[in-house]
């Protein structure tokens, strides 16, 4: 089994909701295991600021997917929770997205997946809720707590259990 972490986002309908969709339908014939889930946050929008807040969460799983099979299904689970690319621009709003960050120490350049993420280190609404979950954790020689050290995380707001 590998272990794998996933970063949940959107700001498009009943996000939170569609969180726990995601997670089930992930973990529906028994090969991803759900192993660690952070709070959820609401986060300022990145990218294109001109659009409602987003709320972010990570999950650690074990998988006895590869990497191109996990991807796979959490493209499936988007699609099933009525995410249109199509309809989408690049960092645009959505119900719902989920991101690859890492898969073990696996590093990839493929076409349709790089790991771990390109962006990883970079956002604060991945990093504060990864750091929740995996503080300790190194990714290509980077700890995660470090690297959150180092991004401004002002503004994103720890949201209560519902
Ligand atoms: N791809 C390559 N590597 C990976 C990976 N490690 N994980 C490819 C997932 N996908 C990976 O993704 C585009 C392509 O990336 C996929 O076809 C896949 O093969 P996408 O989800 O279709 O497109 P996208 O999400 O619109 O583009 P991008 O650049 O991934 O957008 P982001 O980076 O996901 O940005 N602000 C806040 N606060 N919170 C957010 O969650 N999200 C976005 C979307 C913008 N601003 C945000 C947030
Ligand atoms: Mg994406």
């Amino acid at each position: 089994m590998a272990e794998a972490f996933i970063a949940l986002g959107g700001n498009v309908g009943d996000v939170r909701a569609n969180f726990e969709r995601a997670m089930a339908l992930l973990r529906e014939d028994g090969a991803v295991l759900l192993v660690g889930r952070s709070s959820d946050y609401r986060t300022p929008p990145w990218g294109i600021t001109d659009q409602p807040a987003f709320i972010n969460a990570v999950i650690a799983v074990s998988t006895s997917l590869a990497p191109h099979a996990l991807l796979a299904r959490m493209q499936a689970a988007e699609r099933a929770l009525g995410r249109d690319r199509a309809q989408e621009r690049q960092w645009g709003p959505r119900p719902i997205d989920l991101d690859l960050l890492a898969y073990d120490d696996v590093a990839l350049h493929d076409p349709d997946l790089t790991l771990p993420h390109p962006h990883l280190f970079e956002r604060a609404f991945v990093l504060v809720p990864l750091a929740e979950i995996a503080a300790d954790r190194v990714i290509a020689g980077t700890r995660v707590g470090d690297a959150l050290a180092r991004v401004d995380a002002g503004d994103i707001e720890k949201l209560p259990l519902r």
